[in-house]
């Protein structure tokens, strides 16, 4: 049935009306946030120690199995269980060149994943010092634009896949463009990065999973599609638990190349990629180190203390990036079997850096260093230090030994500042 121009006209309009009006209704229903630390009443943590029948470990030798424990619970709850099954992985080099004034030796690759179901091709960098021989570690880490918004090199590939349309980036439909090339390069400083010897390697992280709600579909989800989250499954994985799985499909490739050391690559992410590095680094013990910028909710911040975005409304206005089970716990954070100090205890004995900023009160900086705190007993078990103190440190200063942790002033970011701390830190463990 055909019908005229004017009625289909006004029967758009009363579809985006809704849509609009539903949205807005959707955000009313989350709860109004917190940011007043005088208002936190947090009720107890799970100790990460005890086990199920109640008793405590207290033989660094009956770790494995609580931290296997731990992340069965947190996949079931939070991010959604990840596939078994294998994709096969394969990557060409598809350019090379020097960069930096030629400081920088640039590699770009196609990596391809294919199931039965589907295939997808990751597009991925790797920047490394133009020395000889082997760089002296790699920070592997997701960007939110595209690999050519981390250096204005115009040799960096833009993505061919989804990007999200956005006034201040200029992009319509979808389509990456040139305008943002070298857009985010205050969040990627290679050449500070390279001079201390150091890799960077990074992909565009729409390439694995675009950052929509398209019913679990799209990106990685399109490569075992029975394995789909649901109403009926709704401890499948999300979006975050896509992305996580997709960096160690890059770290497939990544220890492949000759001249990286695959004992010394560090998984690295901000905000919504800092959610994605830890749990990339709490299920795959490749990553020796795991660091987490400005991760907040979801991320490393404690939720019971609802402070700041808190469950509800993360779900709200992303619920592609958990699995639907996590709605379980919309203001009702008390009822979680774990709490995200257990999600950095499934790092331990491997060094672990969380990072806050003063003025990004939404990502909870207390909340963020206290989780590394709660951590910090399973570190001791293990015969190292975490945490010193239950107190955070003052503004711009690095605390901790296999659990690192600062404050930088500012808003929410990674800049220059962070990735000193971060070397540091990689220095340090990785000598
Ligand atoms: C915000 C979100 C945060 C954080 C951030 C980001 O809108 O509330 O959880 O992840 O996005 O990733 O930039």
């Amino acid at each position: 049935m055909s019908c005229p121009l004017h009625e289909r006209i006004i029967f758009l309009g009363f579809l985006t009306l809704f849509a609009a009006l539903s949205d807005s209704v959707a955000m009313c229903q989350a709860p109004k946030a917190n940011e007043d630390e005088s208002l936190v009443v947090m009720s107890p943590l799970p100790d990460p120690l005890l086990r199920v029948d109640g008793t405590r470990i207290t033989d660094a030798k009956d770790w494995p199995v609580q931290r296997a424990r731990w992340l069965q619970i947190i996949a079931e709850h939070e991010y959604g269980i990840a596939p078994t099954e294998k994709a096969a992985v394969t990557w060409e080099l598809v350019e090379q060149g020097l960069m930096n004034n030629d400081k920088t030796k640039r590699q770009q690759f196609v990596v391809h994943l294919k199931t039965d179901a589907a295939s997808l091709d990751i597009d991925f960098v790797l920047l490394t010092p133009n020395q000889p021989g082997k760089v002296r570690g790699t920070f592997l880490g997701l960007n939110f634009q595209g690999n050519h918004t981390i250096d204005s090199s115009p040799a960096l590939r833009l993505p061919k896949s989804w990007v999200a349309n956005d006034s201040k980036t200029g992009v319509t439909e979808n389509r990456a463009t040139e305008s943002i090339r070298g857009a985010q390069d205050r969040r990627w400083p290679i050449a500070e990065i390279n001079e201390r010897g150091y890799a960077v390697a990074t992909a565009y992280y729409g390439d694995i999973d675009p950052d929509f709600d398209d019913g679990f579909k799209n990106g990685v989800h399109s490569l075992f599609p029975l394995h789909r989250a649901s109403s009926e499954n709704r401890e499948r994985w999300g979006t975050i638990a896509g992305w996580a799985w997709g960096l160690s499909r890059l770290m497939d490739v990544l220890i492949q190349q000759p001249n990286i050391d695959p004992d010394k690559v560090a998984v690295i992410g901000h905000s919504r990629l800092g959610k994605t590095s830890l749990w990339a680094g709490a299920s795959d013990p490749r990553f020796s180190i795991v660091i987490a910028n400005n991760s907040g909710c979801g991320g490393a911040a404690l939720e019971r203390r609802n402070f700041g975005e808190a469950v509800a409304r993360i779900n709200t206005s992303f619920p592609h990036w958990f699995c639907p089970k996590f709605q379980d716990y919309n203001q009702n954070e008390s009822a979680m079997p774990f709490d995200q100090h257990t999600l950095l205890a499934c790092i331990a004995p491997r060094p672990v850096y969380i990072a806050s900023a003063t003025k990004d009160l939404w990502a909870d900086p207390k909340g963020e260093y206290l989780s590394g705190w709660y951590a910090s007993p399973v570190y001791q078990l293990l015969g190292y230090n975490g945490l010193p103190s239950e107190v955070p440190p003052a503004s711009d200063i690095s605390v901790g030994d296999r659990v690192g942790y600062h404050n930088r002033t500012g808003t929410h970011d990674i800049l220059s500042f962070d990735w000193q701390q971060y070397m540091n830190f990689a220095d340090r463990h990785w000598k």
